[in-house]
């Protein structure tokens, strides 16, 4: 018996979550209740409520969020994911996408095909400090910090070199399996180490979430987000006990149109105890408000075309509230009720324009025989889907929003922090981060036309129309809804 990938993933997920249970107690409560409004949707509206994924799928799903300091420490973070068939899709970077100081370039760890996603779709949000940015970080501090991130283990050897062996022999057998199991999971247990006061009062200056990367000598588990059918309620429900939750909810807003891209809110990180090292060498107790609850609701991929369309009108929401904050604050149900106009003004609100302006990504399937008029089919997917030739099934965004990963961070962050604009930033890209994995790193776009472009291959030969077929995709600049 051999342990796979997805068995290591799904078996990896279920161990950071009973971790995760134990340690911070509102995270089962926000459980119940995403488990409670799911099944409330689903009663609701039925089938339709499964529409992005059935519910076995939708109830298992989280993702996780760890931090670590350097290029080396991320591509351990890349060995130990693709021995679970997680690999790093997209670059975010969240030191432009903030308006706190969000030291930090990330990309996610996950699975890339629909198979393998069905199988599990755990993934893991993986930011890295950039000590280097001299916005944030004076050249002596950042020389004292990559010394310390320099001088520290976080993922011991052994669990390096089961992971090298997973992904050589696409697993694991059963002792090794649990060996690598306990190990990432240890690997991500929040430290009782003491903390060195000096040093974590010192980034603590610069922000919070420097002062929890660099401060000690390993890393965690930052959150463990399960997905919700409906996160209005949610959101709703968990103010309802009590729970402290953000003002806002990330991402597009509750509109008249199908759910796109990815909608997020998170609760306030709690305090939790932690030793400090103090100068005189004197160990005291003190808290840390680092592990928080967040919970997220997935909507269609969008295109090229339909994420410029988003940045736009998510540009002209902030406008309009800042020359309205001119005169008096802005509140949330008001900037939320805002969005939802212009949405609903500018953006269509069904999935069949939404396929035909090329706004987001949808699978191309051929109704079966009986079920699809006869004769010569036409020769374009707008007439094939119009005359019932074809079906289009919505593809899930399966990655995040870097501003509202930003809003996330700044959500849990006291303080703005220390930023000198002035000072030139590090220019680092998505070739930088790849090479700094040491893999390829996928553009998200890229997986998700794959899958529509191969779709749209398959219609066309099913049907005999190979090479006639108009490509899904209206040419740039007409119709602009
Ligand atoms: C990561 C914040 C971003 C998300 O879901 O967008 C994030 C962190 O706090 O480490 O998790
Ligand atoms: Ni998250």
């Amino acid at each position: 018996m051999r342990w796979e990938p997805h068995q290591l993933r799904a078996a990896f997920a279920r161990r950071l979550s009973e971790l995760f249970g134990r340690d911070v107690p509102a995270y089962p409560t926000l459980l119940a209740a995403t488990r409670e409004v799911n099944l409330r949707v689903l009663g609701s509206q039925g089938a339709r409520a499964e529409r992005l994924g059935d519910l076995s799928r939708v109830g298992d799903e989280r993702h996780g969020a760890i931090r670590v300091g350097t290029p080396r420490e991320l591509s351990q973070v890349g060995r130990i994911f693709a021995a679970m068939g997680m690999y790093p899709v997209g670059f975010y970077d969240l030191r432009e996408a903030a308006t706190r100081a969000v030291p930090v370039v990330a990309t996610a760890f996950r699975p890339l095909d629909p198979p393998e996603l069905a199988r599990g779709p755990f993934r893991v949000f993986t930011s890295m400090l950039v000590p280097g940015d001299r916005r944030f970080f004076t050249a002596d501090l950042g020389r004292r910090l990559d010394h310390a991130l320099a001088d520290r283990t976080l993922f011991p050897p052994l669990l390096l070199d089961l992971a090298d062996r997973a992904i050589a022999w696409h697993g694991l057998d059963p002792a090794d399996a649990e060996s690598f199991l306990a190990l990432a999971t240890d690997a991500l247990r929040l430290s009782p180490e003491p903390v060195d006061r000096a040093w974590f009062t010192e980034l603590s200056r610069v922000c919070a979430v420097a002062a929890d990367i660099g401060a000690g000598r390993t890393t965690h588990l930052n959150h463990l987000t399960p997905r919700v059918l409906d996160i209005d309620e949610l959101y709703a429900v968990m103010r309802g006990r009590g729970l402290e939750m953000i003002d806002t909810i990330q991402g597009p807003p509750h509109w008249a149109g199908p759910d796109l891209l990815l909608r997020q809110t998170s609760m306030r990180a709690l305090a939790e105890h932690r030793p400090f090292r103090e100068p005189d060498g004197t160990i005291t107790h003190g808290t840390v408000r680092v592990r928080f609850g967040e919970v997220e609701s997935r909507g269609i991929a969008a295109t090229v075309r339909g994420r410029a369309l988003y940045d736009e009108l998510t540009a002209e929401v902030e406008e309009t509230v800042a020359d309205a904050t001119r005169s008096a604050p802005v509140p949330a149900p008001e900037r939320a009720r805002l969005a939802a106009e212009l949405w609903n003004r500018r953006v269509p609100a069904s999935e069949a324009a939404l396929a035909q302006h090329d706004l987001a990504y949808f699978t191309y399937t051929v109704e079966p025989d009986g079920r699809h008029p006869g004769g010569p089919p036409p020769l374009t997917l707008p007439d094939l889907l119009d005359q019932g030739w074809i079906r289009a099934e919505p593809i899930v965004y399966e990655d995040f929003l870097p501003r509202s990963a930003a809003g996330i961070f700044q959500s849990n962050l006291d303080t703005a922090g220390r930023r000198d604009a002035a000072a030139p930033g590090t220019e680092l890209d998505a070739a930088w981060l790849a090479g700094a994995l040491g893999r390829p790193l996928r553009d998200p776009h890229t997986l998700y036309d794959r899958l529509r472009r191969d779709s749209v291959a398959r219609v066309a030969e099913q049907l005999g129309l190979p090479g006639r077929l108009l490509p899904v995709t209206v040419s740039p600049g007409d119709d602009a809804p």
